[in-house]
């Protein structure tokens, strides 16, 4: 069918699927020589190279075959990104496409795709088709395997190839926001039935009430974490969980991934360029079990998701849920540290304009924040389109983190978005913020 809305939604799904492909590339073909796109950069990451097949790989099987019905074009390669029959550190060692066969390979999908996208149907039909899930779901996946390959770009060692090219300075910053925000107590509704960008575990919307909390207005910056540091924080039992404690002692960490020390100056190495830890950035490269241990040692503790979820979108104003923390209006440059435009989260107190209706800053952007919950599916989950997006993790073993970071895009992110790792993991653009609760008389 050819309505107008339908016409647009098309054209905008060409668009994002071009931005999407032209980032991968210039993470990819466009920065580095055959040898590093194949080499294995860390044991937590895949080869560049696998990374970019896989998206091309993802979209045939998604929008060739699930949606347009086309036969496929290279059924053989399936089983060499399929993420789940090949853990990252083997990926180097199988009979990968070269970076030149994976960009001829991804060409053909998409011409197939664009072609296909002319008469695809945009509204009702079936709920893989439907307001173009399908087609935002692969948007959405090449731009999280794009953050990805940067995490593997900052964990790469040798000349640097991204900094400087794409990192205008810091964004003017206005009076960092200090404090804490009160969230009173009762119901908001977490998650969404009805976002057609949304992912399984996103799903479905449902009613949460919470005791009231107070919530930082802002990330812990790394002038905060330094105080923790500077107080013996790594060194005293106290601050850290359990499993926090023999994560601190078998890993022997005491500062946060890619910082180093010159006399009593803090450096921190990102994407091969070494400068001074910036005081009024937030945290970021740090584990949950770091952030768990700082939130101690300052009297609170992480929020839970919900917290967080409601703290940001809940407008105590109308008891309604927005979709960002500032309403409904696409992320601009204005409201949000996204989609890669700088290589750093910004300084606390940027982004007056992205504030939330309780008065949190930056919480879309900037950094990931570890949250205390334990990745699960929501109350009425049920997995879509395939088990393997999120199911197979709601293990108990995977804590939950909010919001995107600097270098998520910004179709990609939303408040009731979730992402998810181990507590150990550090190569993740996260920070946090801290919450504690709130007394009856508040
Ligand atoms: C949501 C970032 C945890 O990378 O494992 C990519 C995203 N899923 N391909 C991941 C994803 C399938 C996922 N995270
Ligand atoms: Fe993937």
């Amino acid at each position: 069918t050819h309505s107008d809305t339908a016409d647009r939604m098309r054209e905008r799904i060409a668009t994002e699927l071009d931005r999407g492909r032209r980032r991968s590339q210039g993470l990819t073909v466009d920065a580095l020589d055959e040898e590093e796109l194949t080499a294995q950069h860390s044991p937590l990451m895949s080869p560049l190279v696998w990374d970019l097949a896989h998206v091309g790989n993802y979209e045939e099987q998604w929008l060739v075959r699930a949606a347009a019905g086309q036969e496929a074009l290279r059924p053989d390669i399936d089983i060499l990104y399929d993420a789940f029959e090949n853990p990252r550190a083997d990926r180097v060692s199988l009979p990968l496409l070269s970076p030149r066969e994976a960009q001829d390979y991804n060409a053909r999908v998409r011409s197939r795709v664009l072609d296909a996208l002319e008469r695809a149907p945009m509204e009702g039909g079936s709920p893989l088709l439907g307001s173009g899930f399908v087609y935002h779901m692969v948007i959405q996946h090449e731009h999280q395997h794009d953050e990805t390959m940067l995490a593997t770009h900052q964990l790469r060692s040798g000349d640097p190839v991204l900094a400087g090219a794409a990192d205008p300075a810091p964004v003017v910053r206005t009076e960092p926001p200090r404090g804490e925000v009160l969230v009173e107590a009762g119901p908001f509704t977490m998650g969404t039935s009805d976002d057609p960008w949304a992912y399984d575990n996103e799903r479905p919307a449902h009613t949460v009430d919470l005791p009231a909390f107070w919530i930082d207005a802002s990330a812990v910056t790394n002038a905060a974490y330094l105080e923790f540091m500077s107080d013996g924080g790594y060194d005293d039992p106290r601050w850290w969980t359990e499993e926090g404690w023999n994560w601190r002692l078998s890993s022997g960490k005491q500062a946060p991934a890619f910082w180093s020390r010159t006399g009593d100056r803090w450096f921190r190495r990102r994407f091969g360029l070494l400068e001074p830890v910036p005081a009024h950035e937030p945290v970021q490269h740090v584990s949950f079990h770091e952030a768990q241990a700082y939130a101690c040692w300052a009297g609170k503790r992480l929020p839970t998701e919900a917290e967080w979820e409601k703290a940001v979108r809940h407008d105590p104003a109308t008891g309604a849920a927005q979709r960002f923390p500032w309403g409904w209006e696409e992320p601009g440059e204005r409201h949000a540290n996204l989609g890669q435009r700088t290589l750093r989260p910004a300084p606390a107190g940027a982004f007056p304009a992205g504030v939330s209706p309780r008065g949190v800053w930056q919480s879309l952007g900037d950094v990931w924040e570890w949250t205390s919950t334990a990745f699960a599916g929501y109350p009425g989950f049920r997995a879509f389109p395939y088990p393997e997006y999120s199911e197979v993790f709601f293990n108990g073993q995977y804590r939950v983190l909010r919001g995107g970071s600097w270098a998520t895009h910004p179709t990609s992110v939303r408040a009731t978005f979730r992402n998810w790792d181990f507590p150990s993991r550090r190569q993740v653009f996260a920070g946090f913020r801290c919450a504690r609760d709130a007394g009856e008389a508040e």
